[in-house]
C-alpha cells in the first residue's frame, strides 16, 4: 500500500494548440483516484496548482519565435518549489498535466528533494521526443520540448527560467519511445551521456531489456526514480488525445508491459503524465487508458501473482 498525491499542473503554455490545461480534470473524469483507491492505496489529491504570479519586468529572448516565456517560467517556478514541498519519503506523487514544459518544475523540484536526502535522481523519459531543445535551439519557439535540456542544466536558460534548484546528471535519464528528434537536438543529446533508446533499438530488441538495464542501475545507485509519461510516447491510434501524434508509437501491450515491469521493481518515486489534450480526445478512451496505465504501474495486473520476479 502506498500514500499517493495527486497534484494538478494545468500547464498550457507550452506550445500553440490549447487544451492540455484540461488534462488534470479528464483524468480525474476518468477515474484516477477511484482505481489506486481499489488496488488499496491511500490517495490524497491537492487540487490544481497555478503559476506564479508575473512580475513587472521579465528579459526579451533574442529568438523571437518562444512563445510565451514570461508565462512558462511562471510555471516552472510554481512547479518547481510545489513539487519540492510535496515531496515526502512516505508519499508518491503524480502530477497531472498540463503539457510538458511541467517537467522543467516538476523535475527539478523532486532532484532538488533527492538532493537533500543525498540520494541520486535518476529519470525515465517516455515520449516520442527527447525534448532537449534550448531557449536558442527550438525553431517551432514550443516550449514543451525544452525540459530535459532544462533539469540536466544546459546553457541558455539563465535570466529567462529560474534557476533549477535540482539537477539531473544526463548519464541517470534513460529514453524509451524516441521517433522524432530535429537535427539540433540530435547534435546536443549525442555529446551527453543520455541513453537514448529510438524506437528501431525497441523494435529490433524489445523494450523490456533497456528498461530492466536502466532499473539495475537506479536500484545499484540506490537512486530516486521519476517517471516521466509524455501521452505521445504512445501510438496515436491507441490515444489519439495529443497534439503532437508521431506514428509508430508504443503499442498497448508494450506499454503495459513498462508500467508492469516498473511496478515489480518498486523503484517509481514520483511522476508525471504529461501532453494529454482532453479537447482532441473520443469520448475519453486516451484518458481511460493513462488511468489504467498507471493502475498497472500501481500494482493491477492480469494474475495475482508477478510474471518474473525482480
Ligand atoms: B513534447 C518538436 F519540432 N521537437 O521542438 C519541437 F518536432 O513534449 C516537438 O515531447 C516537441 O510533446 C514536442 O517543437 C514536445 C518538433
Ligand atoms: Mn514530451
Ligand atoms: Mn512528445
Ligand atoms: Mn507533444
Amino acid at each position: 500500500m502506498r500514500s499517493i498525491t495527486l497534484l494538478g499542473a494545468p500547464v498550457d503554455s507550452g506550445k500553440a494548440r490549447q487544451g492540455c490545461l484540461m488534462g488534470p480534470d479528464a483524468l480525474r473524469v476518468a477515474g484516477l483516484e477511484r482505481a489506486l483507491r481499489d488496488l488499496g492505496h491511500k490517495v490524497h489529491d491537492h487540487g490544481n496548482l497555478a503559476p506564479s504570479p508575473k512580475t513587472s519586468e521579465h528579459a526579451i529572448h533574442p529568438n523571437s519565435l518562444l512563445k510565451n516565456l514570461e508565462d512558462c517560467a511562471n510555471w516552472v517556478a510554481a512547479l518547481q518549489d510545489a513539487a519540492f514541498e510535496i515531496c515526502d519519503d512516505t508519499r508518491t506523487p503524480i502530477f497531472m498535466g498540463g503539457d510538458h514544459l511541467m517537467s522543467a518544475g516538476t523535475v527539478s523540484g523532486v532532484a532538488n528533494y533527492a538532493q537533500a536526502l543525498g540520494q541520486e535522481q535518476f529519470v525515465l523519459w517516455l515520449d516520442a521526443h527527447t525534448d532537449f531543445h534550448t531557449l536558442s535551439s527550438t525553431d517551432s519557439g514550443n516550449l514543451h520540448g525544452t525540459p530535459v535540456a532544462f533539469f540536466t542544466g544546459q546553457d541558455g536558460f539563465k535570466g529567462y527560467f529560474p534557476t533549477p534548484k535540482g539537477l539531473v546528471k544526463p548519464e541517470n535519464i534513460c529514453m524509451l519511445g524516441i521517433r522524432s528528434v530535429d537535427a539540433s537536438e540530435n547534435a546536443n543529446i549525442t555529446e551527453t551521456a543520455i541513453d537514448v533508446h529510438d524506437m528501431r533499438a525497441i523494435d529490433e530488441g524489445g523494450i523490456a531489456t533497456p528498461l530492466r538495464n536502466f532499473l539495475s542501475r537506479v536500484r545499484a545507485a540506490n537512486g530516486r526514480l521519476h517517471l516521466s509519461f509524455d501521452v505521445d510516447f504512445l501510438d496515436p491510434s491507441i490515444a489519439p488525445a495529443v497534439g503532437t501524434t508521431v506514428p509508430g508509437g508504443a503499442t498497448f501491450r508494450e506499454a503495459h508491459l513498462v508500467m508492469e515491469i516498473l511496478h515489480d521493481s518498486d523503484l517509481v518515486t514520483s511522476m508525471d503524465i504529461a501532453e494529454l489534450n482532453p479537447f482532441l480526445d473520443e469520448r475519453g478512451r486516451t484518458a481511460k487508458l493513462i488511468v489504467d496505465l498507471i493502475a498497472s504501474l500501481f500494482g493491477k495486473r492480469v494474475m495475482d501473482r508477478p510474471t518474473r520476479s525482480f
